[in-house]
Order: C-alpha cells, then structure tokens, then sequence
C-alpha cells in the first residue's frame, strides 16, 4: 500500500517538474531558494521552522475554478494525497478585488506535515456575485463551465477509492499520479479570442478560469528561510519582483505568518482562435513565480494584534513582543507544549496578501459594478457544495500545540 504522505510528495515532485518545463524562470527560483536554504540552514541543516529537507521540498500551487462542482472534483482528487480543505478565503472584499472564493487544501496532523507538507490555494469563480458578471454574462460562463470536464471520471473514481482505502495499491500509484499532474497542465487547445476578451475586461482572472477548456497550475511557490535574501539574489540575477515583499515586515523579533513576494512570469505562448474561425498564435502572461517563508502561526488574539499592526507597520514593535517567549506567555503564538522554542509553523495563507500577489500580476483590476451581491458565498455553503468538511486552521494549531 503506498500510503497518502508518499503519493503526495510524489504528486508535489511531479507537478513541480511539469513546471519547470512550462515556466523556465521557476526553476531558477527553485535554485535560488535552495541555495539560500542551504545559508541559513548552517551546518547542522536545521532550522527552528523546519528541516532543511522539509523547507526544501516544500511547495504551494494555487489553481483555479469555474463552480462547486469542479471544486468537489479537486477536492476528491486531493483527499486521495491526504489534502483537505481548510479555512474560506474570500478574495471580492479585498482592496483590489478579485471574483473568486477560495480555500486551501493541505494536510492537517503534525505528523503527515512533516512528512510533506504539499499544499493547494484553490479559487473558484464567483458568478453568482452580480458586481462582477451581469445576469446574461453569468449564464453564459455558467453554461460554458457546466460543458467542459476537467478531471476525467475514471481519475476522480480513482482517488474516491484511494481515499476511502487510505492508500494505493503500489502497481497503481505511479500511473495514478501522473494521471493527477496531467490535469493541471497547460492546454495546447486553442483558445477562442472573442470570448477571451469578454471575459477579461470583466476580471483577468474570470478569463484565466472561464476562458479556456481546462485548469492548470497558476504558480507553483518554494518556501524560504530568508525572503529579503531571496529577493536580493533574484534581483541580482536581473529577475524583476514585484515591488514589496506582502505579509509582516522584517523584524528582529520572531517571524510571523507568512511572507510572500513574487516576479511576473514572461509571456507564454498560447494557441487562439480568431472569430473567423482561423488558428493563430498568440501570447498570455497569467501565470508567474512566487516565493514565501513561513512563521510561527498566530493565536485568535495574535491575529487581532497583527491586523492592528499592519494598519501601521512602521511600529511594529508596539505590538508584538521581541522573543518567542513573551509571544507564548502573551498567548500570541503556537508554540507545542507551550514550550518557545517549538513553534508552530503557519500552514495557511493571508487573504491581504493572497489579494496582493493576484493583483500585482494582473495587467488592470476587475470591474465592479454597482450592483448589489445577493450571492451566498460562505464557508458553510462551500463545505455544502463540496460535500466536505472545511477544517477551522485555529483548531488545527491548537491541536498541533497541545
Ligand atoms: C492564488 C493567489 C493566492 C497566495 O500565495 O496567497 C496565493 C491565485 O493566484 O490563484 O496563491
Ligand atoms: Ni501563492
């Protein structure tokens, strides 16, 4: 029996192959962030956060949906590579928003984290949110979405099985796992132009989804030790990142939460179809590098006070204590038994961030429109719509804590 924990880190190696053949300028972001990995880690290869082995491996990929019923595909697929859904994010409030709810899908015990510690960004479009698309629009994209088939039945059959066996027989897992990873690829199927278009002067990422016949992995993102390192290096090369590293500033103090900050990917080349009917060729720049590094996961409180101190980074220290010990005595942060010099990484992401990372790779901002949202997007309402339960993150740290 080849058990969850395997078959995701070889679904996390495989997708992370796919691509760095799709998208050059990942891997070089892959070396980068080894190289630094292995700076900071020291000698002893080990890191107060994490393994150098574990930080290494360690990967999230974001993907995009066009309605429940593709999100209950990914998350049977996922259940099969022990992925479940935690936490609702919901990206249309944000400063700059984006027509999407989302939520992550990632191991949730200790013990299957340090084992690998894969983990999902999941969106799905947003149609039933009149702001963003008009009631004939949202038919339309509705109706289109409803046709196309993203997963194949005889996969999504395949990982209901695994998942309800807690593992794959060894003679299936490989071929089971490729099946997985081609799913996310980048389509070759032309894509039709006029439609395209319609949909992206609605919201780039409306067209990313609705706009072709198939998902594929958006970004792939490596973990760091040291970001502000990273980004140095990466600029060095002549890489150009986004402005701003999202996400808690530097401080001397214990790192916090996530910090994330990303470089545009180059254009892609992409098949069209013109209204004619004619094929040419074009190119679209949607998918692109991100990095993060990863803290300690915050308490409710710690998060209130985080939120208070981003109204104001500058004065950061007027919010958060200099040493994981006063973060633990304050109740600030996770850290198992108690004890400051275990914390508990964070697992999960920012929605400010996740917002930001969207818009600074968007070439404009969605279009609002001033209608009212009478849509029911909600936690609740995901978990119905996917049939699964979405795990609380502050109940999974405290249970990691404890
Ligand atoms: C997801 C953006 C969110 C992150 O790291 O915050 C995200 C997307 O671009 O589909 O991946
Ligand atoms: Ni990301």
């Amino acid at each position: 029996m080849i058990r969850p924990a395997q078959l995701r880190a070889a679904f996390a190696a495989a997708l992370s192959a796919m691509y760095g053949t799709e998208v050059p300028a990942y891997t070089t972001l892959v070396q980068v962030s080894t190289e630094v990995n292995r700076d900071c880690a020291g000698d002893a290869g080990s890191n107060r956060l994490g393994s150098l082995q574990r930080v290494t491996a360690e990967r999230h990929g974001a993907i995009r949906v066009g309605n429940a019923a593709e999100m209950a595909d990914v998350a049977d697929l996922f259940a099969a590579f022990g992925m479940y859904p935690v936490g609702f994010y919901d990206l249309r409030d944000a400063a700059s928003p984006v027509p999407v709810v989302s939520t992550a899908f990632r191991p949730i015990e200790a013990q299957e984290l340090e084992l690998n510690p894969f983990r999902v960004f999941t969106s799905m479009l947003a149609t039933a949110d009149a702001r963003f698309f008009d009631a004939d629009l949202r038919a339309r994209v509705d109706r289109f979405v409803a046709q196309r088939q993203l997963f194949d039945p005889a996969l999504i059959a395949d990982a209901r099985r695994i998942a309800d066996a807690g593992g794959a027989r060894a003679d299936e897992a490989d071929d089971f796992v490729a099946r997985a990873t081609a799913a996310f690829a980048l389509s070759r199927t032309p894509i039709d132009k006029a439609w395209y278009d319609e949909l992206s002067a609605v919201s780039a990422v409306a067209a990313d989804i609705a706009g072709v016949d198939t998902t594929h992995i958006n970004h792939l993102t490596p973990r760091v030790l040291d970001i502000d390192e990273l980004y140095r290096r990466m600029t060095a090369r002549g890489i150009t990142m986004i402005d701003a590293i999202q996400g808690p500033p530097r401080t001397d103090g214990p790192a916090v939460l996530l910090r994330q900050t990303s470089f545009r990917a180059l254009a892609e080349p992409r098949r069209f179809r013109g209204a004619d009917g004619a094929e040419f060729d074009g190119a679209l720049r949607v998918r692109f590098g991100e990095v993060e590094a990863r803290g300690v996961a915050l308490t409710p409180l710690g998060r209130q006070r985080y939120d208070a101190a981003m109204a104001d980074p500058a004065r950061w220290s007027d919010h958060f204590p200099g040493t994981d010990a006063e973060m633990a005595a304050a109740g600030l942060a996770y850290y198992v038994g108690g004890d400051p010099t275990r914390p508990v990484v964070y697992e999960d992401f920012l929605p400010a961030s996740a917002a930001g990372i969207f818009r600074s790779n968007l070439d404009r901002d969605a279009s609002v429109a001033d209608a009212s949202d009478t849509s029911h997007y909600s936690l609740d309402w995901l978990a119905g719509a996917i049939g699964h339960h979405i795990h609380d993150p502050y109940d999974l740290y405290q249970k990691a804590a404890s």
